[in-house]
Parts: structure tokens; C-alpha cells; sequence
């Protein structure tokens, strides 16, 4: 078991002079560092969050775009000993009130802009403040911190299938186990230059991304985020050779022109997807157009990586590729017993990656961990030669975007709108996003939709608004009164 600062430290120590990153700063000014000025970056803000009071084991919310403060705040509460959280920026007051009630965070480090949308009395600490104030401290050397690799490091929310998020307890070591086998996969080195266009508050961007920048001591270009409109001249002027994305950036890479393909994969050398599943021929379109076979790995929140295709060999389209080093993945029945290969089930993961449990939420830890092993939700099978091909969840799960939405949140909010009697959400394919919202209604008379929209709006992150609300007279349910959703009429658009 390690800390994560040992994994840094090659980097943040080893290579100080070496060029890190490339930014832009909050005035939109370029930004260039080198890894020692994170190093001394971050000594600074850990020494003016100490200043401000806080102690190995607070939690510390983190709110904001992508930026390059978010890196100097991750690395200053890895050092103190401070338990991240980092937060949707998407999210609206009602999905930041339990988050913040949950936590407890001491503060949240945000924008004023930002700050607007959190519940009323949270300590909402604005990211200048504490820069200025870290400049201030110039000099300050690293925190002596004694810190357990079992400690946590983040709490990181993910829905539950009650609608209410769970917050993941991610230790220093689940985070050390995880960079460290993509890194080994994925072959990477200090010779990659890495486009990072994830936001950061997600496992993807900040456990992936982040960590397989400084654990190798790459190059990173990090943007605020991913715009479909503005890619081509991202990749053609940075010219990376290593891209992690979510399935829908894949899309809009696809709608780039040829010649712009075929140069950006001149220069790449991996582009890896994941977060939700990658079409088929999304990864068949790749090949032909950029030259390269998109590398397919399946993660989770609680888990961090599981899986992946392979480096050198077969990388096959539709499914996640085999179990990584150093973690165990079962495929089981309801009752736990193994099921021979080729034959569905739940994937069930064992592995220094998995987290410790979820914050203050004994009922569900319990529920979700068995001997040892995490029970995902992910239903699959595994081919005799190790492949795994996942087939849905358990649970009903919507990913848009590479966002997840729990339909029941969404639900509960629209069965308190005045003339809604019924109401029930259920996710339909969409080319770009891989699968979009829709809500069926059961009213009572007249509804008004654009204020129902703006009630939602005003409440939910963006990407959880019903693409549309659908009158039906009544809801298709089992004699026990359960929605059976497939019997709905079919939406399109
Ligand atoms: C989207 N929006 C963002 C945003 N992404 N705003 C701020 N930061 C971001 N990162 C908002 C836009 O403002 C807009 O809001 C709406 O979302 C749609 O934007 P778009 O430009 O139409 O987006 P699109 O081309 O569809 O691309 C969306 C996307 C986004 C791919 C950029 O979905 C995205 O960043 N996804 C990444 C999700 C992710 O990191 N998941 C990892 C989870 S961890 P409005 O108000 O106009 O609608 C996990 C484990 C694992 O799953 O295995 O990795
Ligand atoms: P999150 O809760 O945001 O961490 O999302 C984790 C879920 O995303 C997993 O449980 C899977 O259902 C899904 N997921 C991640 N990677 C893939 C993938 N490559 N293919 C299909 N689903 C995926």
C-alpha cells in the first residue's frame, strides 16, 4: 500500500525543471508550469488552507470548471491529508444540499458565480481569495503530514438506486493501485503529451487523467472542457499522442473533417474511451478515419478501473477487454455463486482499486460489499479467453454524455408538480449522447411543460432534463404495481 504523494513525487520532485502543463489562467491568459512550480504551487495553498484551519481528515468541497487551481488544490489537500470533494458543476442547489449535508465539508472552494447555486449557509470559500492568499505564503514548504495509504483522499458522489448520491470513499491507495496499472497498460511515459478535456471533478478526469499525467511525468494540455466546435484546432495545435474521452467526444470527433482525422492521428499515439459504452461502430468509424483503434477499459466511480482492452493485441469492439493486473472480477448470480463463461451476470470487483465503502452510509456499504468483493450493478459475461462484455445494469441507470442519471430523482421532482399524477423516466438511445432522458406523464387536467421545465431546470443538473415529457393515460405496472417501463409507448424525437 502507498501514498499518493510517493507515486507524484518522480515527478513533482524528480523532474521539478521538467515542462508540466499547459493552461490558460482565469483571465484566459496562457499558462505554462513546470512540475516543480506545482510542487511549490501547492505547498502554498496547502499552507494557506492550514491557515485557514484545516486539518488532515476535514473535508473540502471542490466546485468549479475545469481550471488549473483545481490541480493545486488536489495536490494541497493530498498532501495535508484533507478529504476531497470534488462536485458536478452542472449540479443545481437541490443535488448540492445533499451533497453538502452529507459530507460536511468544512468549505467549498468555489467561484462567486458558482457559489450562487449552493444551499444558503455553506462556507463557500472563493478560489481567488485563496490563491492570493497562497501567494502570499511564497517560500512555504511541503506540510510533515504522517499519512496511512488507507486514508482517504476523496469522496466522490455517485447516484444510488434511491436517487439520493452516495459519496464513494477513495483512499490514497485506491488512487496509487489505479494510475499506476493504467499507466503499465497504457504505456505511458514522459515522452506523451496528453489532451485533458474530462472535468476533473469525476474519476475519469481526476483519478485517470490526472494521476496518469503526474505519476508519468508527461506533458498535459488541460481545458476548461470538451466543445465539439473547438476540437479540431485543439488537436491539430496541441498534437497529442495520448486522448481520454467519453463515448459522445468520440462522436463529435467523427464529425471532424478528413484531412483533420487523418493528421491528429498522425500525430496520437492512444485514444482510450470510457465512462459508458462505446457504439461498435463508433470504434469501427475511428479506425478508418484517425487510423487508430480506441482502446475500450471499464471504470466506476467506486472501483476506478476494472478493465481493458489490450494494449497490444485484439482491441474488440463491444466489449471492455480483460480483467487489469492486480484486479479480480467474478461473474455472478443473485446468490453470489460463480457462473461459467459465456453466461451472464453481476460483475462482482476485488482489487486495491476498490474503494473503502460509501461516506456515513453503513445500509448501503453493507449492501454492496460481500466477503470482500464489490457487487457493481454491471451485469455481463466473460468470454473463455477473458474478455468481458457488459449488457446493462441491474439497476436503471441512465448515462448521457457520460453523466449518470437515476430516473427516480428525477421522478420524485416531477410528482411534486402541481397536476402531475403519475410520472416515470426511462432513457432512450441518442446517436451523440448514447442514451438521452424522456418523462411520461399522468396528469391530472392541463400542465404547463415550460414551467414544469423551468422548475426542473432550476433544480437539476442540465444533462438530467427530460428531453420530453410524454402524456400517456395511464402507467403500464405489474400487479405489484411496478412500472414496466418496456411497455411504454416508444418516444422519438
Ligand atoms: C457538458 N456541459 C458542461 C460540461 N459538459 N459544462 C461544463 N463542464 C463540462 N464538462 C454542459 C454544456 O454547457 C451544455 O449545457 C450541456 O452540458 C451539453 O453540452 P454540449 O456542448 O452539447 O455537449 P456534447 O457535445 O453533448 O458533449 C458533452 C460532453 C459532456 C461529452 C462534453 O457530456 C462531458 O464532459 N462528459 C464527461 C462525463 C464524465 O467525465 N464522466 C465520467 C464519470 S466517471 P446546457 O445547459 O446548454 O445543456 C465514470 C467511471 C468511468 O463513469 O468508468 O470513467
Ligand atoms: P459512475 O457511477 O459515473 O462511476 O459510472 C460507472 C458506470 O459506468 C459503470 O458501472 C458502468 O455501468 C458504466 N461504464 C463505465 N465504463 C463503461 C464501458 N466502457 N462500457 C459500458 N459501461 C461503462
Amino acid at each position: 500500500m502507498s501514498c499518493l504523494l510517493d507515486l507524484l513525487d518522480d515527478a513533482l520532485i524528480g523532474s521539478a525543471a521538467r515542462a508540466a502543463l499547459e493552461a490558460v489562467d482565469a483571465e484566459g491568459a496562457p499558462l505554462t508550469l513546470t512540475f516543480g512550480q506545482l510542487e511549490t504551487r501547492s505547498n502554498c495553498v496547502a499552507a494557506a488552507l492550514s491557515a485557514r484551519g484545516l486539518v488532515a481528515g476535514d473535508r473540502l468541497g471542490i466546485f468549479l470548471l475545469n481550471r488549473v487551481e483545481i490541480i493545486d488544490l488536489w495536490l494541497a489537500t493530498v498532501k495535508l491529508g484533507l478529504i476531497a470533494v470534488p462536485t458536478n458543476v452542472l449540479y443545481r442547489e437541490r443535488e448540492l444540499r445533499h451533497i453538502v449535508s452529507d459530507a460536511e465539508p468544512k468549505a467549498v472552494v468555489t467561484t462567486p458565480d458558482l457559489a450562487a447555486h449552493l444551499p444558503p449557509g455553506t462556507a463557500a470559500w472563493n478560489v481567488d481569495d485563496i490563491m492570493r492568499e497562497a501567494r502570499a505564503l511564497e517560500g512555504a514548504t511541503r506540510p510533515i503530514v504522517s499519512l496511512d495509504a488507507d486514508a482517504p483522499a476523496a469522496l466522490i458522489y455517485t447516484s444510488g438506486t434511491t436517487g439520493a448520491a452516495k459519496g464513494a470513499i477513495l483512499t490514497h491507495d485506491n488512487f496509487t493501485a489505479n494510475a499506476r496499472t493504467i499507466v503499465e497498460a497504457w504505456r505511458i511515459s514522459d515522452a506523451d503529451r496528453f489532451l485533458c478535456a474530462l472535468p476533473l471533478f469525476h474519476v475519469h478526469g481526476l483519478g485517470n487523467g490526472i494521476h496518469a499525467w503526474l505519476a508519468s511525468g508527461c506533458h498535459m494540455k488541460l481545458v476548461e472542457r470538451f466543445e465539439g466546435a473547438r476540437a479540431e484546432s485543439l488537436f491539430l495545435q496541441y498534437e497529442p499522442t495520448l486522448f481520454f474521452g467519453v463515448p459522445t467526444m468520440y462522436v463529435r470527433l467523427l464529425e471532424l473533417p478528413a484531412a483533420s482525422a487523418v493528421a491528429i492521428g498522425r500525430h496520437a499515439r492512444l485514444f482510450v474511451s470510457g465512462s459508458a459504452p462505446l457504439p461498435p461502430h463508433v470504434l469501427e468509424s475511428f479506425r478508418e478515419c484517425y487510423g487508430h483503434a480506441i482502446l475500450e477499459r471499464y471504470g466506476m466511480t467506486e472501483t476506478l478501473m476494472n478493465a481493458g482492452n489490450p494494449y497490444d493485441g485484439d482491441r474488440r469492439a463491444g466489449t471492455v477487454g480483460r480483467a487489469f493486473r492486480g484486479v479480480d472480477i467474478r461473474i455472478r448470480d443473485e446468490s453470489g455463486l460463480d457462473m461459467p463463461d459465456t453466461t451472464s451476470g453481476e460483475l462482482w470487483v476485488r482489487g486495491p482499486n476498490v474503494c473503502k465503502g460509501y461516506w456515513r452510509r453503513a445500509d448501503a456499504t453493507a449492501a454492496s460489499f460481500v466477503d470482500g468483493w464489490f457487487r457493481t450493478g454491471d451485469l455481463g459475461t466473460r468470454d473463455v479467453d477473458g474478455y468481458i462484455t457488459l449488457q446493462g445494469r441491474r439497476s436503471e441507470l441512465i448515462i448521457s454524455g457520460g453523466f449518470n442519471i437515476y430516473p427516480r430523482e428525477i421522478e420524485e421532482l416531477l410528482l411534486e408538480q402541481p397536476g402531475v399524477r403519475e410520472a416515470t423516466v426511462v432513457g432512450v438511445a441518442d446517436k451523440v449522447r448514447g442514451e438521452v432522458p424522456v418523462a411520461y406523464v399522468v396528469s391530472d387536467g392541463q400542465l404547463d411543460d415550460q414551467a414544469i421545465e423551468r422548475h426542473l431546470r432550476s433544480q437539476l443538473a442540465s444533462f438530467k432534463l427530460p428531453r420530453a415529457f410524454v402524456r400517456v393515460d395511464s402507467l403500464p405496472r405489474t400487479a405489484l404495481g411496478k412500472v414496466q417501463k418496456h411497455l411504454l409507448p416508444p418516444w422519438t424525437p
